[in-house]
């Protein structure tokens, strides 16, 4: 497999987790968003959206969308399973996972700032503001939803890591990057230690990636 990948994009961050916990290499290609290298000729051809991640199969298919990567994956590798076998815990893992991938990471991605930038002219302070405004939201509804329900455990779902936690991590990283207090969301904190403690979730992290700045790369 061909994995297009970036070391910041989030989306690239779930898919490097998945491929970690079930064993899969993959080669990776770079494709380095700051340099614009997505919106290339050459990845359009790939991925017409001009997102990360793309994942290419050896036979030629183009997996896009991290969720539908993820869940291809998990129905090609079932083991370790990314959901859990009943038809409401697969509900609620999946939902958990959309309110991330589906609610707050869109808000942020570089098309809408640099719509924000350039079309919409708000300066720095107020890009900062919007990127913290999302964030907290989505920190606010996943607390709210984890901290009340039987159904978590040491990981959003039980006991072990699903799409939600893959989900998860990502959003919590961009809350320490923008120095959020996690201690509103005990609940979020608690699991996104436990699932960072996990090497398959520490080394997918964007700090740690080959394509990492070197002045950005976790010490
Ligand atoms: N919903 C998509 C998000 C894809 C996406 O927006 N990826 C970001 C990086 S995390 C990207 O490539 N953005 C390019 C841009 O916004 O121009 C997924 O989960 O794969």
């Amino acid at each position: 497999m061909k994995f297009f990948s970036f070391w910041r994009s989030l989306a690239s961050f779930r898919v490097r987790i998945a491929l970690n916990l079930k064993n899969l290499p993959a080669d990776v290609v770079f494709v380095d968003l700051d340099a614009n290298a997505h919106r290339t000729d050459a990845y359009r051809s790939i991925n017409p959206q001009m997102a990360l991640p793309s994942l290419v199969e050896d036979d030629g298919t183009v997996l896009f969308q991290s969720l539908a990567i993820l869940e291809y994956l998990d129905e090609k590798y079932p083991v370790p399973p990314l959901l859990p076998n009943d038809l409401q815990g697969r509900a609620r893992v999946r939902a958990l996972a959309l309110m991330v991938a589906c609610e707050g990471h869109p808000l942020l991605v570089p098309r809408v700032r640099r719509y924000l930038d350039h079309e919409l002219n708000l300066r720095d302070t107020q890009q900062a503001a919007w990127r913290r405004h999302w964030t907290v939201e989505t920190l606010t509804a996943l607390e709210g939803h984890l901290c009340r329900d039987k159904a978590t455990g040491r990981f959003c779902h039980g006991d072990t890591p699903t799409l939600a936690d893959i989900c998860m991590v990502g959003h919590v990283s961009v809350a320490v990057t923008q120095r959020i207090d996690l201690a509103p969301y005990p609940t979020v904190k608690r699991i996104f230690e436990t699932a960072m403690a996990l090497p398959a979730f520490a080394t997918a992290h964007p700090l740690a990636q080959p394509d990492t700045p070197e002045a950005m790369r976790a010490k």
